[in-house]
């Protein structure tokens, strides 16, 4: 009977079906073998010339029924398939990955906590100035119930005629306003041969954008035992930027923060452009904490609020932001830092939108 045979025909279609998943899934596990040596010897995953050879020598054994640019189309496929699972195995094995770590990596400063679902605030000037400068931002962060103060005692200017930074001598004045206000301080460092000497005085290691591939800055401050923040590059992919952490990670130290701190683009309305998509990208593939600097992200005063609501409501663990007792003398970044009324107005406008806490109680996200 007609019905019979089609059964008949289909019962072996089904055999063949079985035979292609184990086959195909023994090639994905070659391919996985192929990712692990290649990972291994630093070798590009993708291989366009290898893959022209196979098309090559299918071509050439193709007897038929299918046409060779449709078996060439499925083992395109294939390839592409195969190459996604060396990358997802590659990502599988980093350290700082969300897949080989599920839970969230809790920060701990001093006392203090960063990635346990509180919304903190580090605030400061751009540039440690004096004492006294620094003392007065101090004073309104302890007021308002800010636990972290940063500033930069090394800037890494765009132009070396600009402000340098007071160096070490900028870091004895963040530890000892720091322990006067009881407030954990931050400050970029940007030599390896500095990361020993700032052990003494800072609280967090801050890696800069631009020293974000300074592979072995990176390797120098994942030697110690010290937290790091390290910022996203002024043009770093997501990938480049957890690679990075990555290298601190390899070294032994896992306490590390990122910062996404804007990005470069073609759009001229801001310093930067804010990628508040990177932070729950960032959450999901790593288990790092993720703060937002909207500061040189926007590098406009009147950006600092809504974007600071925008990284808080998209899951950031914390805002970063400048304030200096006198912006218009400012050092550096005189444009964007907030004078101190204006971070009271800031504290207070975001509390009252409900998304930051002044107490830092945590709040459900
Ligand atoms: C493979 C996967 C990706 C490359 O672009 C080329 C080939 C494949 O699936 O055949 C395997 C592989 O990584 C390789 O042969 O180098
Ligand atoms: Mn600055």
């Amino acid at each position: 009977m007609g019905n019979d045979q089609l059964e008949e025909l289909r019962d072996q279609l089904d055999n063949v079906n079985l035979q292609l998943v184990e086959l195909i899934n023994e090639r994905a596990r070659l391919a996985q073998e192929i990712g692990r040596v290649k990972s291994a010897q630093g070798l590009n995953r993708f291989d366009p010339v290898r893959e022209r050879k196979m098309l090559d020598l299918i071509a050439a054994n193709n007897r038929g029924p299918f046409e060779t640019s449709t078996l060439q189309h499925i083992f395109k496929q294939i390839f592409k398939a195969s190459l996604e699972l060396q990358e997802d195995d590659h990502r599988k094995a980093l350290l700082v990955s969300r897949k080989k770590h599920p839970d969230n990596t809790i920060v701990k400063v001093n006392q203090e906590t960063v990635g346990d679902g509180k919304q903190r605030l580090i605030a400061g000037p751009c540039s440690v100035e004096s004492y006294e400068q620094v003392e007065e931002v101090a004073k309104a962060l302890k007021k308002q119930g800010v636990k972290f103060l940063r500033g930069g005692a090394f800037k890494p200017r765009t132009s070396p005629y600009d402000f340098q930074g007071l160096g070490e001598e900028g870091l004895k004045i963040l530890k000892d306003v720091g322990q006067k206000y009881n407030l954990a301080v931050i400050s970029e460092i940007v030599s390896p041969h500095d990361i020993e000497m700032a052990l003494q005085y800072v609280d967090v290691i801050q890696i800069g954008a631009r020293n974000m591939q300074n592979f072995e800055l990176l390797k120098a401050a994942g030697s110690v035992d010290k937290p790091v923040l390290l910022k996203r590059g002024l043009s770093a992919t997501i990938e480049e930027f957890i690679n990075a952490a990555e290298y601190i990670h390899s070294k032994g130290n896992g306490n590390i923060m990122l910062c996404e701190r804007g990005i470069r683009t073609y759009e001229k309305a801001t310093r930067n452009t804010l990628d508040i998509s990177a932070v729950p990208i960032l959450k999901q593939e790593t288990h790092l904490p993720v703060w937002v600097d909207v500061t040189h992200s926007t590098g406009r005063r009147d950006l600092l609020l809504p974007t600071a609501k925008a990284a808080l409501a998209i899951g950031a663990d914390g805002v970063m932001a400048e304030v200096h007792p006198d912006p218009a003398v400012a050092l550096s970044d005189s444009a964007q830092q907030m004078d101190i009324p204006q971070f009271e107005e800031f504290i207070t406008n975001l509390a009252d939108s409900g998304l930051y806490n002044k107490e830092n109680v945590a709040i459900t996200k």
